[in-house]
């Protein structure tokens, strides 16, 4: 039964019921519905409490019935139902009440909530604003300027805060049912609580709502939701309830057909979809209960630290015990960097410092379930570490590489037991940075496979797996947007003027102002490396600042010159000198550029080469390569990832835009696989 009433003496408690997070479908609505109208005719029912079973409270309108036709009952209609019924009704919550299940919530007369529990309105973080009245009732409850941070920022709130904010009544302790009907018990039904239409709301100053949306404007950068929403909570403190419920109203309708709305519903599905791939469906991931991280450097003991966030034991290794010293000091330093920000406590810190092991000897590693090698990008060093691991492990033990330009097949080629080794590629943060690549040889076993995306899930990152080449997805199309940027600007633009356009295009910062931060000399190096493959490497610019000693900010000169003291790049007359340099040397025709031209030049190439991984069978699905630049990368998630957003473009619209480059000496013509309008991935 999706929605059941149960009697406790007085009391009526409604519980709903719709794996797997009561979201409120039309049958959930349909039941609530009819509820209200039995139970206000029910002489004997005092109050009703409404919870739900499962893991958690009403999670919202039912995301999957978005893209069709509306069926009554309405949400808006059901929530002023319940919150003029002629019987209180009390919200009882645990887990996550969100987006439509907290508006159903703040039509009730009281809601209590476990400790545990938390509320929200993320509804910008689908490309839309609360649809029944959140953005009405929220600041009548909680006061203007919380409500405008918890509905724009879409971030649910714990029991504790909602409390203080005054968004729910009282926190439970113990078991929620028996703690609701206790409160209820102690509430006196004659001297309700004011219903939220009926509640003042503050009115503000201009100068709130036009430092509010600047700060806004800064934060979403091109993202339309949460600008509306603020439009609508300041409707709400401008207009009558029942006039700012319709400006509420007509805006979620505006925005749930729009293309941002798509996009993110996109993303959001693309998300829970990939930890489990139906390829892996029914195979039994290899057991992973302990982990050892070779290298303590940046990268090992980012690693390190994300299995032990997963709850694993590991034991670092080091070549030598200064060196172990400096990876457990790297290790502390992140632990300490979470204290001091408030992601955990100071004891935590200690629990999970405690729970890494660090050991000079690989015999160390002799029960070892998984070993995961981070020491420097080169073949020769990689190998020497597999074929010492290939002696210490069990032969069953997992071995993985946390590669990012080198070829896998050849890091463990020759050692024993082939089916073991793996690649997972983890981005720097890794502690902090949800994509992991996870990257098969031919002779993976599909447990070790499943093994991989098993320790994403224990890790909540976004496991992508991506076939064998140059830079696997995310870093292959990388170089062509890198490339692209370098052609746009021997074509006559600059460098601010490329990082500008990236940035309007929701980029949090540009190609060029990146590789500033990240050192000009990684990309050099791989470069260096495609060069002696024989493979073709175009970068007249970096090139050039690179050999003069021009690595990015770490020199205080890159693309841009950093004053003593500063992270604000300023322009810089070298780097235009080797433009200049690179143009004789090129002799391409100068053109004046737009912001949208330039990030045509970018984007179009990235999602050619994109379509070609697919082609390739590098990628075995469009909204993978999605999910690697958004996760990896920044890209927009309002864009749906590169290969949404060229859908939504259009192929016909992509294809015309590469030929056009092309035919002007800027890009690659489309390839065959984008020309013949299909991004479905290989069979597997
Ligand atoms: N509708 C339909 N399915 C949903 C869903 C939803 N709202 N939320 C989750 N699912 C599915 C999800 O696809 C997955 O399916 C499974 O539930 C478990 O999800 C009018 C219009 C609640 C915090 O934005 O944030 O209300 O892959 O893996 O990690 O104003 O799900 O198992 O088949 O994420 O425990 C507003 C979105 C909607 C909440 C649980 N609500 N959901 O996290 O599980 S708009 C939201 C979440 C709205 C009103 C407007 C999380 C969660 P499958 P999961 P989790």
């Amino acid at each position: 039964m999706t929605v059941s009433l149960t009697r406790h003496g007085a009391f009526a408690v409604v519980s709903v019921d719709n794996p797997p997070v009561n979201a409120l479908s039309q049958a959930v609505r349909q039941g609530l519905w009819d509820m209200v109208d039995a139970l206000d005719h029910e002489a004997d029912v005092t109050a009703v409490v409404l919870i739900c079973a499962g893991r958690t409270f009403i999670a919202g309108a039912d995301i999957t019935e978005f893209g069709k036709p509306s069926m009554e009952p309405l949400l808006p209609d059901l929530v002023q139902r319940i919150e003029t019924a002629r019987k209180p009704w009390i919200a009882a919550i645990h887990g996550s009440a969100l987006g439509g299940g907290f508006e159903i919530a703040l039509a009730c007369r009281y809601r209590v909530a476990l400790a545990s529990a938390s509320v929200g309105l993320p509804e910008v973080n689908l490309g839309i604003v609360p649809g029944a009245g959140g953005t009405v009732r929220t600041p009548r409850l909680a006061g203007v300027g919380p409500a405008v941070e918890l509905v724009t920022g879409g971030k649910p709130v714990r029991a504790a805060k909602a409390k203080e904010m005054g968004l729910i009544d009282a926190v439970i302790e113990g078991d929620l049912l028996e703690g609701s009907l206790a409160f209820a018990r102690g509430c006196d039904f004659e001297q309700l609580p004011a219903l939220a239409q009926d509640r003042a709301v503050d009115a503000m100053d201009p100068e709130f709502w036009a430092t509010a949306e600047a700060a806004l404007i800064k934060r979403v950068r091109g993202e339309v939701a949460p600008l509306r929403a603020l439009a609508c909570i300041k409707a709400a403190t401008e207009r009558s309830f029942t006039e700012a419920l319709a400006f509420e109203r007509e805006t979620f309708l505006d925005l749930r057909g729009s293309r941002q709305a798509a996009a993110l519903r996109h993303v959001f599905f693309c998300e829970r979809a990939a930890p489990r791939p139906s390829e892996l469906n029914g195979v039994t991931p290899r057991s992973v209960r302990s982990v050892g991280v070779i290298g303590g450097g940046t990268m090992g003991a980012g690693i390190a630290a994300a299995c032990r966030d997963a709850g694993l034991p590991v034991i670092m290794i080091e070549q030598d015990q200064p060196a172990l010293d400096r990876g457990l000091a790297n290790l502390s330093r992140i632990f300490e960097g979470a204290v001091s920000r408030g992601r955990i406590s100071a004891q935590q810190a200690e629990d999970k410092i405690k729970g890494v092991a660090g050991q000079t000897d690989m015999s160390a590693l002799a029960d070892t379930d998984l070993v995961i090698e981070a020491v420097f990008e080169d073949l020769s060093v990689k190998r020497a570490v597999f074929t010492q691991l290939a002696d210490h492990c069990r032969p069953d033990a997992v071995l993985a590489t946390n590669t990012s330009y080198l070829d896998p097949q050849m890091i463990f080629e020759g050692l024993p037991h082939q089916e073991r080794f793996l690649g997972l590629h983890f981005f720097s943060p890794a502690q902090v940075m949800k994509l992991l690549e996870i990257v098969p040889t031919k002779q993976t076993d599909p447990a070790v496979l499943a093994a991989g995306f098993a320790l994403a899930r224990s890790m909540n990152k976004i496991p992508v797996r991506a076939g064998i080449c140059d830079g696997f997805i995310g870093n292959r199309m990388l170089k062509v947007l890198r490339a692209q940027a370098e052609r746009v600007l021997l074509s006559g633009a600059t460098p601010a003027m490329v990082d500008a356009a990236m940035r309007e295009f929701g980029q949090p910062m540009g190609p060029f102002e990146a590789q500033d931060l990240g050192g000009l000399d990684i990309a050099a190096f791989q470069r260096k490396a495609a060069r002696e493959r024989g493979d073709p490497v175009f970068a007249p610019v970096a090139d050039r600042l690179v050999a003069s000693g021009r690595l990015g900010q770490k020199t205080k000169a890159g693309w841009y010159d950093y004053p003593e003291g500063s992270r604000q790049g300023q322009a810089s007359d070298a780097v235009t000198d080797a433009i200049a340099l690179a143009v004789a040397e090129h002799a391409v025709p100068q053109r004046a550029w737009t912001s949208r031209q330039i990030t045509d030049a970018l984007v179009l190439p990235m999602v050619n080469e994109g379509a070609k991984i697919l082609a390739e069978g590098i990628a075995l699905r469009a909204s993978d390569i999605d999910l690697v630049k958004i996760h990896g990368y920044g890209f927009p998630r309002w864009h749906g990832g590169p290969m949404h957003w060229a859908q939504a473009e259009g192929l016909a619209v992509v294809v015309a835009g590469l030929d056009a480059l092309a035919q002007a000496g800027l890009a690659e013509p489309a390839c065959d696989h984008l020309r013949g309008h299909s991004l479905s991935g290989q069979a597997l």
